[in-house]
């Protein structure tokens, strides 16, 4: 191979204070592992000596517990971009320890490249393989890894021995030329490929190369519930009837999904549904369920930024790679998750909200308006550009003490402007064409749970009449009584109007 092949320790201590390393992966798939905790150590080190030490981190998307969680207990993490879903790294974001920054996942390349985040130090880049010219092959995912692998100073490969070299060929590496200079991306079905399988790097850049055996930590979801079920099922009856009406072409249109268990129930019951035929993904994330699907031949291809599958599905691919090779292709996000191929394939996207308000805006990140949940992920990406963009979530969380449908929300991702239709178990609300007063009669009678229906009627009730009609001083009245009491069934919105 001609690397100096390196321990993980050895590689963590060419990383300095106030450094900021790019990595590879999309969620726990294809996100280097034993580089990760080392550095932690290093700076745990440092600060028992009275040393600062933090560092930055760019990267695709969320990441394992032995990056973003082990360097948020480390207090190692100065800056870090974009999206992330680790409980410990959500903490130190909301008590102001890490400057966080959600930023839509197709942009994330771009801003490194366009210099908007300061240079980046050491990629460190999970591969199946890397060859003596510098090709390096990626595993699960690929994220930013060829951006940050082109732009770095310095490469560390983590060489991982659970990945199958079977990988090699299965993704499709393509990084658009900037502003003036760029060129339209030739994607024209979800199986299109524009690039090369390889990331191609200056050998003389691999510092070191370590050599391990770590399966992904991937996330297992739980079975679906009667709620998800409920969510999935209502969600394949729609687009059925809307293929039906000659809405969605006979073909169908290829779909992105979120990651989750309401996205797994929902994919699980479009491969259900007899009505709906063998549909394509052009998605950021496949889970079990995809594979499943693609097994039955319910799916016919998945263009895809990650395989976030558990470790038993992944193995499943990589024994049966020549089945899944022309099925399969995994992209950077920067193309996955790109809006000028969205809105020209027609994609149906599904994302997740927290709460949508009673005119189809949607909060998918801050619970109260305040707190970070996981952040914006490609859900902004898709929803914008979509045929038809499709947002669900329990009509009610914590036993119905929070309502997902509230007067205005309290932190707004995705406008009216975008939100195509929104899906509880309770039901849908067809927002296509309708005037604000014609989509808050929809969202409160189809989607908010009984327990509120009421209570958001009569908002309506006391607001001042308008093309959007609101009360201002109560707006947010059932946050602010979920805040004091615990429950927003509480809310009594005399308690905001009286002066
Ligand atoms: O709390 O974890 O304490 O039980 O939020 O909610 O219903 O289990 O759903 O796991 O799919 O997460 C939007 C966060 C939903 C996620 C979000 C509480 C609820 C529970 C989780 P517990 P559920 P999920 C894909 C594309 C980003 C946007 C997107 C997400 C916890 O799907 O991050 O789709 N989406 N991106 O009790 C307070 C509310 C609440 C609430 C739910 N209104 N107020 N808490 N919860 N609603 C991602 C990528 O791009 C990679």
């Amino acid at each position: 191979m001609g690397y100096n092949i390196i321990s993980a320790a050895e590689a963590a201590s060419l990383i300095k204070n106030g450094e900021t390393i790019g990595l590879s992966g999309f969620t726990p798939a294809g996100t280097p592992k034993a580089v990760t905790p080392e550095i932690a150590k290093l700076a745990e080190a440092e600060h028992a000596a009275g040393r600062p030490f933090k560092i930055n981190i760019l990267t695709g998307a969320s990441t394992g517990d032995s990056c973003d969680g082990i360097l948020a207990r480390a207090h190692a993490i100065g800056y870090r971009a974009p999206y992330t879903t680790n409980k410990d790294f959500r903490k130190a974001v909301n008590n102001g320890e890490i400057a966080y920054n959600d930023i839509h996942l197709s942009q994330m390349a771009q801003v490194v490249r366009y210099n908007f985040l300061g240079r980046v130090d050491t990629a460190i880049i999970e591969a199946c393989e890397v060859t003596p010219d510098g090709k390096i092959y990626l595993t699960a995912a690929v994220g930013i890894a060829p951006t940050v692998a082109r732009l770095a100073d310095k490469i560390i490969v983590e060489l991982n021995a659970a990945h199958s070299k079977n990988m090699m060929g299965m993704h499709d590496i393509y990084e658009p030329q900037d502003p003036p200079r760029r060129r339209a991306i030739d994607v024209y079905t979800p199986s299109d490929r524009i690039g090369v399988p390889y990331i191609q790097v200056d050998p003389a850049k691999i510092v070191g190369v370590v050599e391990v055996n770590l399966p992904d930590e991937a996330r297992a979801f739980t079975a679906p519930d009667p709620v998800t079920d409920r969510i999935g099922q209502n969600v394949a009856d729609f687009l059925a009837a809307d293929m039906r009406a000659g809405r969605i072409p006979a073909t169908f249109l290829p779909l992105q999904s979120g990651v989750g268990n309401i996205a797994n129930a929902v994919l699980g019951a479009l491969g259900r549904n007899p009505e709906i035929p063998a549909f394509e993904m052009y998605t950021e994330v496949l889970q079990d369920s995809v594979v499943g699907l693609i097994k039955q031949g319910r799916v016919k291809f998945g263009s895809t930024c990650s395989l976030s599958v558990t470790n038993e599905c992944l193995n499943d691919i990589y024994d049966n790679i020549d089945f899944f090779r022309d099925k399969l292709v995994l992209r950077p996000s920067e193309i996955s998750n790109n809006p000028e191929i969205v809105r020209r394939l027609g994609l149906i996207t599904i994302n997740t909200a927290l709460e949508a308000d009673i005119y189809g805006n949607v909060n998918s990140t801050h619970v109260c308006g305040t707190k970070m949940m996981n952040g914006i992920g490609g859900s902004g990406d898709f929803t914008r550009g979509a045929y038809l963009s499709i947002f669900t979530c329990p009509s009610v969380a914590k036993d119905g003490k929070i309502s997902a449908i509230v007067p205005m929300v309290s932190h707004m991702d995705h406008s009216e402007h975008s939100v195509s239709i929104v899906v509880t178990e309770q039901g849908v609300a067809d927002l296509r064409g309708k005037s604000p007063a014609e989509r808050a009669r929809l969202i409160i009678d189809n989607c908010a749970h009984p327990a509120y229906r009421d209570l958001l009627r009569d908002y309506l009730r006391i607001s001042e009449k308008g093309h959007t009609s609101h009360c201002l001083r109560a707006a947010f009245g059932m946050h602010d009584t979920l805040l004091r009491t615990g429950d927003m069934r509480a809310t009594r919105w005399e308690d905001y109007i009286k002066d």
